[in-house]
C-alpha cells in the first residue's frame, strides 16, 4: 500500500524505529555474595541497575574510578558515561568480581 494511505499511527511507528537505539538498562542481580551474570555488555547511555537481594550492603568500584553503594535489599543504578571495559569489585567483599564491556552509542 502506498506510504500516503498509511495511518498516522503507523507512520509514527516507522519514524521511531529509525531512530538510533535507545538507552537500555542493564540489570546485574547480587545474591550469595555474586554479581550476576559477572560480565556484562552495554553502550553509552545505558543504565545499570545493581539489585541487591543480599542482607549486607555491597559496592561496585572501580579501581581510581566510580563508586556504586548498594545497600542491603536495595537497588542501585548508575549511568554509563565512557566507552571501554570497566572491571568493578566489591569494596566489602573484594572476592565479588564482575566486568561491563560499554560499547561506543
Ligand atoms: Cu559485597
Amino acid at each position: 500500500m502506498p506510504l500516503k494511505q498509511l495511518p498516522a499511527a503507523a507512520m509514527l511507528m516507522l519514524a521511531v524505529s529509525a531512530l538510533p537505539a535507545r538507552a537500555e538498562t542493564v540489570t546485574v542481580t547480587i545474591e550469595g555474595l555474586v554479581f550476576s551474570p559477572a560480565a556484562i555488555s552495554a553502550k553509552v547511555g545505558d543504565t545499570i541497575e545493581w539489585v541487591n537481594k543480599d542482607a549486607l550492603a555491597h559496592t561496585a568500584t572501580v579501581k581510581g574510578g566510580w563508586e556504586v553503594m548498594i545497600p542491603p535489599k536495595k537497588t542501585a543504578s548508575m549511568v554509563l558515561k565512557e566507552a571501554g571495559q570497566v572491571d568493578y569489585y566489591c569494596r566489602f567483599h573484594p572476592n565479588m568480581k564482575g566486568r561491563i564491556s560499554v560499547a561506543a552509542p
